[in-house]
């Protein structure tokens, strides 16, 4: 089966939000032919979205993985569920949220799947720490680097 690397950004802000990423990570870890590559500092960040709720914890790994983007994307559902993530409101706190970023350089736009994630390239707090482990990684759809990407969202 053929490797692929992907990139997923976990954020936090309930609880202990340190430990929260830490037992995401060793559970990512633990899925069947994947391994973690890289893995991004913690960084501390506003809440995007309604602001009324704590601040976040924020990091990205790069792993490489044969799971397809599917199956990936059911195991970090599955692991999310695992930690205790209950559903409050959109963009709204939790314990745990595991995204993919990137898978490859795929582009999927499904109901319940779109990759890369169609909201990273306005988001600090995921790109910043993607630009720290793969700043030459490419937004397919974008057709440019994430380090690009970061700075022109900076200059805005
Ligand atoms: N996630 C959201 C909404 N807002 N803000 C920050 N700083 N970090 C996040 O991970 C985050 C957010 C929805 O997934
Ligand atoms: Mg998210
Ligand atoms: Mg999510």
């Amino acid at each position: 089966m053929a490797r692929h690397i992907a990139y997923i950004g976990l954020g936090s802000n309930l609880g202990d939000r340190y430990s929260n990423l830490a037992r995401a990570v060793d559970r990512i870890r633990q899925l069947p032919s994947t391994l973690v590559e890289g893995q991004s500092g913690n960084y501390l960040t506003a809440p995007m979205g309604p602001r009324d709720q704590p601040d976040f914890l924020n990091s990205v790994i790069g792993i490489s993985t044969e799971m397809s983007p599917g199956g990936l994307l059911d195991a970090l559902k599955e692991i999310e569920k695992s930690l205790g993530r209950e559903e409050t409101y959109r963009w709204g706190p939790r314990l745990i949220d595991i995204d993919i970023l990137l898978y490859d350089e795929i582009v999927i736009d499904e109901e319940d799947l779109k990759i890369p994630h169609p909201r990273m390239h306005e988001r600090e707090f995921a790109l910043e720490p993607l630009c720290e482990i793969a700043p030459d990684a490419l937004h397919p759809a974008m057709g440019k680097t994430v380090e690009q990407i970061l700075r022109e969202l900076r200059n805005k």
